[in-house]
């Protein structure tokens, strides 16, 4: 399969307001100091670099300061939100820029990649390919260890990057409070959202997956069914006659940490590199693939040595994600 009339647009979201460790908003760089821009360019993929989306127009000076920007910026100081999420305002502002930048790169004709950052830009990232694409539905497949599910209210810790599936779900985003103007507004039925390598889900979350019927794949059901059966069940639940935009959500700690020890919340017992290679190859193959995110890789933890395998392992996903095992 030839990679020339693959169009990618490439977005960097260093974003860390969604959890409370530092370095995760270095996961952009960290990812592109792998070389995979040239990388995909030599393999015939037009690729184009859309930059860093800031938190505050201002900041837009491409100084490579821009993580510090964001933690010392006055927009910074802790808000809660209705139900304690923390930095609320802040997490919400930022994903409505991303979501419309989102929707730049997919109206460029583009497949939109998206590098993080923590989870909480998936707010952003669906919600600009959702909102840019009503005549379809588009489905979302969710790779992690969590299922990110939680709301304000049911969260333990308040981090919105264990709440972004939430504000999509139409039947949960009523629980969540939104900016004035209503962003976000909600997407999904619970159908058109599924999850591959939950181990550590909330028990919150465990009851609005069985209460809601979302189809979700464990470590257990990897190990008895495979993870080629796993993906195959989640892409045709999603999207039965393939014809769906799909959304593919994959946080590093999808893997298991010895693939990617580099990364805010590990959980051990995750998938392996092959695991999650085959679960973006299987995405890739079935042709519509929309947009992608690869979320919190956080290279100022851990070894150096660590943080630059999580970050060539991000890049394995995002090159199998785009031109499969055709890199090789
Ligand atoms: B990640 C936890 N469920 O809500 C919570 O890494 C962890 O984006 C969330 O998947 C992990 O705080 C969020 C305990
Ligand atoms: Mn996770
Ligand atoms: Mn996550
Ligand atoms: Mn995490």
């Amino acid at each position: 399969q030839s990679n020339r009339g693959l169009r990618v647009g490439f977005l960097g979201a260093p974003f860390n307001k969604g959890q409370r460790r530092a370095g995760v908003s270095e996961g952009p760089q960290a990812v592109k100091d792998t070389g995979i821009i040239t990388t995909l360019h030599d393999l015939g993929v037009d690729v184009r670099d859309y930059g860093d989306v800031e938190l505050d127009n201002n900041n837009n000076n491409h100084n490579n300061n821009h993580s510090k920007q964001l933690t010392d910026d006055v927009s910074d100081s802790l808000y809660l939100g209705p139900n304690g999420e923390r930095h609320f305002q802040t997490v919400l502002t930022y994903n409505q820029r991303l979501s419309s930048k989102v929707g730049e790169v997919l109206k460029d004709g583009r497949l939109c990649v998206t590098v993080g950052g923590d989870h909480s830009i998936a707010i952003g990232t669906i919600h600009g390919h959702a909102h840019s694409n009503p005549e379809h539905q588009v489905v979302v497949l969710w790779v992690d260890a969590h299922a990110d599910l939680n709301t304000g209210t049911s969260s333990p810790s308040g981090n919105m990057h264990g709440m972004p599936a939430a504000f999509h779900i139409t039947n949960l985003s009523s629980r969540h409070a939104k900016l004035q103007d209503g962003f976000p507004q909600a997407s999904l039925a619970t159908t058109h959202l599924a999850y591959i390598g939950l181990r550590d889900v909330d028990k919150g979350e465990r009851a609005f997956l069985d209460q809601l019927g979302i189809v979700n794949y464990g470590m257990r059901e990897v190990d008895r069914l495979g993870v080629r059966e796993v993906v195959a069940r989640c892409l045709d639940h999603l999207s039965p006659s393939n014809t769906r935009p799909l959304h593919v959500s994959f946080d590093i700690d999808a893997l298991d940490p010895l693939e990617a020890p580099s990364t805010g919340t590990p959980v051990r017992g995750g998938l392996t590199m092959r695991e999650g290679l085959v679960v973006v190859e299987e995405a890739r193959a079935g042709g519509h693939m929309g947009a992608l995110d690869l979320v919190e890789v956080n290279p100022h933890l851990g070894t150096p040595t660590d943080a630059a395998y999580t970050a060539h392992a991000a890049k394995e996903i995002i090159m199998g994600a785009l031109v499969g095992g055709d890199s090789q």
